[in-house]
């Protein structure tokens, strides 16, 4: 059993080495809140996705912090559990809010792993030793400039490219990739930029040979992907949709998909995306891990995650200098020139906190404890 003694928050706020742009804004340094649990003796950290603004979901860092504080950690502290499978159930009367339910969960299967001498991959049932790696490109000020940035990845040996797209920046700019790269593995990712008027113009994207188009209408959506996915050979790959395991099924069912992205953080923690790897295994749809720019502490947890067997795409799970000019873990997440990171082998997480970075770089916290009980 783990006793959970308390819960503390902190928001750190990070300079990305390089600015991301997507189709609904651009970042260009992280506000991220960081929990890390205690439980006798014993501490283990999560990472929230939450961006610094609803824009991806309907969460961001501030509601993350708000449910965190006053709803999710006082139903964690005080508690003797099992492990982290026992925090969907505690978590259950809150609706929604997955990001910060994730977080908190996450640390709690690391402190699970911790507790029973287990590397996290193996706990979380994976097989792999090492994981494929792509890369995530944001879009660039220029074609030239994002040329430059596809041809370090290839360099580099990611095994995937994968084009943040938008009206404007799609069709021209898939043209110019394919015909200085006719063979990568290449895909991209609209974040629901398009609508239904534009399904002939995405048509016209089969003629890239692309592994797949993420994404590409409404963020909630199930029905018009399908629409669309009757129109196109390119297989669609959905991300913001996929909240829970009933959407996956949802989905596989209405043919709205043939490829699932899983963020840990999007579907409320590690339990329901091994319920979502699971469903998706079963039916024959491959998965792989996404990315929402997250440090060390988040990026080790979706290295543990992508170790289990139906991962079997390359994700966007990439080295730490992609994002960060210092990261706050020890070894920094690097990948092979194969394109593959290697899963850690030792326990919990695999990776040391680099508790004194952390510390320059928090701007609040708080913590939660269990109200002191009364003895009789
Ligand atoms: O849609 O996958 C996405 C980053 C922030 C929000 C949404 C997305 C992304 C990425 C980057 O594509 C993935 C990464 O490299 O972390
Ligand atoms: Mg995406």
């Amino acid at each position: 059993m783990l006793t959970i003694d308390a819960v503390h928050l902190r928001e750190i706020n990070m300079p990305l080495a390089f600015p991301f742009e997507t189709s609904f804004g651009q970042t260009t340094s992280r506000r991220i809140l960081l929990v890390e649990i205690e439980s006798e003796g014993l501490t283990a950290w999560g990472e929230c996705v939450a961006g610094e603004h609803p824009y991806f979901s309907e969460e961001s860092i501030d509601t993350a912090w708000i449910v965190t504080e006053t709803e999710l950690a006082p139903r964690l502290v005080g508690q003797e559990l099992l492990g982290g499978g026992s925090c969907p159930g505690l978590f259950r009367q809150v609706r929604g809010n997955r990001m910060a339910k994730a977080a908190l969960e996450n640390a709690v299967w690391d402190l699970e792993a911790q507790k029973k001498k287990l590397p996290l991959a193996e706990l979380l049932g994976g097989m792999r030793s090492v994981i494929p790696c792509g890369v995530s490109i944001g879009i660039q000020p220029s074609p030239a400039a994002l040329m430059e940035k596809i041809a370090e990845s290839v360099e580099a040996g990611y095994q995937r490219i994968k084009l943040k797209c938008k009206p404007g920046w799609d069709t021209k700019i898939f043209e110019q990739v394919r015909a200085r790269w006719p063979d990568i593995r290449l895909s991209c990712d609209a974040n629901s930029a398009y609508r239904v008027k534009d399904i002939d113009h995405i048509a016209e994207w089969d003629q890239f040979d692309l592994m797949m188009i993420e994404q590409p209408l409404w963020y909630d959506d199930f029905y018009f992907h399908s629409m669309l996915q009757k129109r196109i050979d390119t297989p669609i790959c959905l991300d913001e949709s996929i909240r829970t395991r009933r959407d996956a099924l949802a989905a596989i069912d209405m043919d709205s998909c043939r490829v699932i992205n899983i963020k840990v953080g999007r579907v409320g923690g590690f339990s329901e995306a091994i319920a979502v790897h699971n469903a998706t295994a079963e039916r024959g749809i491959p998965v792989w891990c996404g990315g929402m720019l997250e440090t060390g502490i988040g990026r080790a947890h979706n290295i543990a995650l992508s170790s289990l067997a139906n991962f079997s795409l390359p994700g966007d799970v990439s080295a730490s200098k992609r994002y960060w000019i210092e990261d706050i873990i020890e070894p920094e997440v690097t990948v092979s020139s194969q394109g593959e990171i290697t899963v850690p082998t030792g326990i919990g997480s695999g990776f040391t906190v680099r508790r004194d970075r952390i510390e320059a770089l928090t701007v609040r916290r708080q913590t939660v404890r269990a109200a002191a009980r009364v003895m009789a």
